[in-house]
């Protein structure tokens, strides 16, 4: 399969890895859009939130929140921070393997683009 978020798990491609767990894993985001932004994964390929069955969400929604908890205190990020799943095409994902945007150290504008 043909995914750079699989070969990242894979250490197929080079990545700034956070944290990692058997299930999950968080790296710096190549092209950042906050001082702090951090992909968090499930190493598993799935594509979507949309295609997760409800044992997957079971088994990694929790692994998932608990690891961005755990960043967003390691990061310093107490005045608050952004979680972002983009998914499929109109919600704007680019890459088609799970994952959630952690974005913080500065003021978030809403609504998104
Ligand atoms: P999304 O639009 O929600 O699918 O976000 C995909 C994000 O993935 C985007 O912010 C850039 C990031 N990204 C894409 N390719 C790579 C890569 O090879 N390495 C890293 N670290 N991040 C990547």
């Amino acid at each position: 399969m043909d995914c750079i978020f699989c070969k990242i798990v894979n250490r197929e491609i080079d990545s700034q890895v956070i944290y990692e767990n058997e299930q999950v894993l968080a790296f710096e985001d190549v092209n950042p859009q906050a001082p702090t932004h951090i992909l968090v994964i499930p190493k598993k390929h799935i594509e979507n939130i949309h295609e997760m069955t409800a044992d997957e969400q079971q088994e990694l929604l929790p692994e998932i929140f608990q690891t961005i908890q755990q960043i967003a205190e390691e990061k310093d990020l107490g005045k608050g921070y952004r979680v972002v799943n983009n998914c499929k095409e109109n919600g704007g994902q680019t890459v088609n393997h799970l994952h959630f945007h952690l974005l913080g150290g500065r003021f978030m504008q809403w609504p998104p683009g």
